[in-house]
């Protein structure tokens, strides 16, 4: 028999309750950016943000703009924390450079 193979049978005589380590990480939240309504904002200057800052095509754009508009709120996307983050402060910069009152939050999903 081998020294390892001996190495072995040793500790297995030992009878030790070994605990499966519990995984240390969770997976990271995700958050939801939220755009609002108001009665100012063209709709036009909200449609260009969807589109420069989150991407989306011009009709899914002008879906997501009437959500908002007749709804009150509605769904821009949803990212990880910094991401989301970044996307709020994009949307709120690019609202306050042109004086449009609208609001853009993120929520945890
Ligand atoms: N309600 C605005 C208007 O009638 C349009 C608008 C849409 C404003 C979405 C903000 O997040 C918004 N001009």
């Amino acid at each position: 028999m081998t020294e390892r193979k001996k190495d072995l049978e040793r500790i297995d005589s030992l009878d030790i309750a070994v605990d499966e380590a519990q995984p240390k990480v969770k997976p990271p939240s995700l958050y939801r950016v939220v755009l609002l309504n108001d009665d100012f904002t063209p709709m036009e200057f909200v449609v260009e943000i969807l589109e420069s800052i989150f991407a989306m095509e011009r009709t899914r754009a002008t879906q997501v703009m009437l959500e908002v508009h007749t709804k009150g709120k509605g769904i821009c996307g949803v990212f990880s924390y910094e991401i989301a983050e970044t996307k709020v402060a994009q949307v709120m910069g690019m609202a306050n450079q042109y004086q449009h009152p609208l609001l853009c939050t993120m929520e945890e999903s």
